[in-house]
């Protein structure tokens, strides 16, 4: 039977013929294409190469499809390990590097000179392009489009992108199919126009895990930037978004800023150029057997055993990268604000903070990794019980992915306060993982309010006084009513994982280019999708 995707637009239908996706995906190679790679390397003493997982949403979310379909992973050698095993790849002919055996990845990196990813990553990704799609400029003061932004914006953010499409172009020609190519996230916006160019035929598909403004606030942007990102992203067949609230914000942008784009919002289209662009929403999920295998494993029962000394009779938790958009030190004021009001609980309440150092080469980052410590010593010498040893707030900084899921089976209250989010994994991660029926305070900003907001406690993320409220009635609340929510929300986890959001996106593909679809006077003929599927894909 058909199955109506969430994307709220009436016209994402799974194809009937489940066995087509499987098909497509077994004759045809896929290629994912992210500035962050699924591993970084690192050279050893003995100059051997070890290879370690990367971190953040995207890597976490994308790699789990890599067991099943072996994608070509395309992405930017981050670390000098990567360059030197770039360049050990490009002396040894070594087309794919492979990481593990069976390999797990193939992968190949694309490798711009220092100073010009410096430009693409830490002055216009971040913070340029992050903090305008998570409206987080202070808009009187800041950013100032200056000439070094502009020379950022050519010489790097450009001038990558480029470098991506050139690998993606290359990859496809040594294909014997077309493949399909998926592109993720700000960091590429101009590579989908990139490689159509110059592979007409490219199937090609761009997925945005962040959230997508209105229109009005991209015009903190020059226009050549603007426009040149949402041409860029028209170079794709489909384009994905969390939510569909941002995918109507792109399909206003594209009739805002860029000449000659008709929207048919009824049908969630854009035409341009003779070309017809799908604009879709597939809110991302986890893969919950891989992080029920990560939260159980050895590594994460050593974490079992001192993670405990942090806990308290409640125990609030949360668990981010040290990000502004995450809203940690507003969690902070609200969990002071919340003590003040609640003395009952003063000593028996510790709030964990679980944060990641992101971003380090961004002042911006190192500003607000700063602003968190001092939040947290004020707080603690507010509060501190010198008789007790009790402290507050405990801060556990540093990266590690199974330490993370460890803590998320013992909280009482998760507290996902962010500002804007695109989709927000901890919020699904922890529903699926805790077993203390703790209770979610999810903020209204996050793409995850959508889906799990029935079953947690919905703020709004600047409402210090709301959140403290919400602390205070989740620790108070019957425990017949924080099973209930919990329950519902492991139910909602479980039954949409990541491999839906993956192959709801290969399905639209398919039915993009089938003449059978509701849109078929639009349908595009001669896409390599829409002609018989051919066999025996080899990539040398
Ligand atoms: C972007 C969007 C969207 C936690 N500690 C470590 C670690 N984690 C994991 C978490 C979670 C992931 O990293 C973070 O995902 P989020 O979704 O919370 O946030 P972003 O990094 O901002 O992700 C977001 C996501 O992409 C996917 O589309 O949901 O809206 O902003 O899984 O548990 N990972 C590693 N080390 C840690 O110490 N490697």
């Amino acid at each position: 039977m058909a199955r109506q995707t969430e994307n709220g637009h009436g016209l994402g239908q799974m194809p009937e013929d489940a066995g087509a996706i499987d098909r497509v995906l077994r004759e045809r190679p896929l290629i994912v294409a992210s500035n962050r790679g699924p591993v970084t390397c690192s050279l050893e003493d003995d100059g051997t190469f070890r290879a370690r997982k990367g971190s953040g949403g995207v890597v976490t979310a994308v790699s789990s499809i890599a067991r099943e379909h072996q994608p070509i992973w395309i992405a930017a050698a981050m670390t000098e390990g990567d360059r030197a095993r770039a360049e050990v790849a490009a002396r040894q002919g070594e087309h794919l590097i492979e990481f593990g055996r069976p390999p797990e990845f193939r992968l190949r990196f694309v490798v711009p000179a220092p100073e010009a990813y410096h430009q693409y990553y830490n002055v216009i990704s971040n913070p340029l392009l992050w903090f305008l799609q998570h409206y987080l400029w202070d808009t009187p003061r800041s950013p100032d489009i200056t000439h070094e932004i502009w020379t950022a914006w050519y010489d790097g953010y450009v001038a990558v992108n480029r470098l991506f499409a050139d690998e993606i172009v290359a990859t496809c020609e040594r294909c014997e199919t077309q493949p399909i190519v998926m592109l993720q996230d700000y960091h590429l916006y101009l590579c989908g126009g990139m490689v159509r160019e110059r592979n007409p035929d490219a199937i090609l598909q761009h997925f945005v895990h962040i959230p997508w403004p209105d229109p009005d606030y991209w015009r903190l942007l020059p226009m050549a930037m603007r426009r040149a990102i949402c041409e860029g992203m028209l170079g794709n067949d489909i384009v994905g978004f969390q939510t569909p609230e941002h995918a109507r914000s792109f399909m206003y942008t594209c009739e805002a800023y860029v000449d000659g784009a008709e929207i048919d919002y009824d049908r969630s289209a854009v035409r341009w150029n003779g070309r017809r662009i799908e604009v879709r929403a597939y809110p991302i999920s986890i893969d919950a057997n891989a992080v029920r295998r990560i939260a159980y494993s050895k590594e994460a029962r050593s974490h079992d055993r001192y993670l405990p000394n942090h806990w308290n009779e409640f125990t609030i938790l949360r668990v981010d990268r040290a990000e502004p958009s995450k809203n940690i030190v507003r969690g902070f004021q609200a969990f002071d604000r919340f003590l003040e009001a609640h003395r009952e609980f003063q000593g028996r309440v510790n709030f964990v903070a679980i944060t990641v150092p992101s971003r380090m080469d961004v002042p911006e980052y190192q500003d607000y990794l700063d602003d968190v410590s001092a939040a947290v010593g004020r707080i603690n010498a507010r509060y501190a019980n010198v008789e007790t040893g009790w402290q507050p707030i405990h801060l556990i900084m540093g990266e590690n992915y199974p330490r993370a899921l460890a803590a998320m089976k013992w909280y009482d209250v998760l507290l996902v306060n962010a500002i804007i989010d695109g989709m927000n994994l901890v919020a699904k991660e922890g529903a699926l993982l805790n077993e203390r029926n703790g209770v979610l305070i999810l903020s209204e900003g996050a793409g995850a309010a959508s889906q799990l907001g029935d079953n947690a406690l919905i703020i709004a993320p600047a409402d210090v006084e709301g959140t403290a409220d919400a602390m205070h009635q989740a620790l108070t609340m019957p425990l017949a009513d924080r099973r209930r929510m919990a329950e519902g929300l492991r139910r909602a986890v479980e039954a949409d994982d990541v491999a839906d959001w993956f192959r709801q996106q290969i399905a639209d593909l398919i039915r993009y280019a089938s003449a059978d679809e509701p849109d078929a006077d639009h349908a595009d003929a001669s896409s390599p999708l829409a002609s018989p599927i051919e066999p025996d894909v080899a990539v040398p």
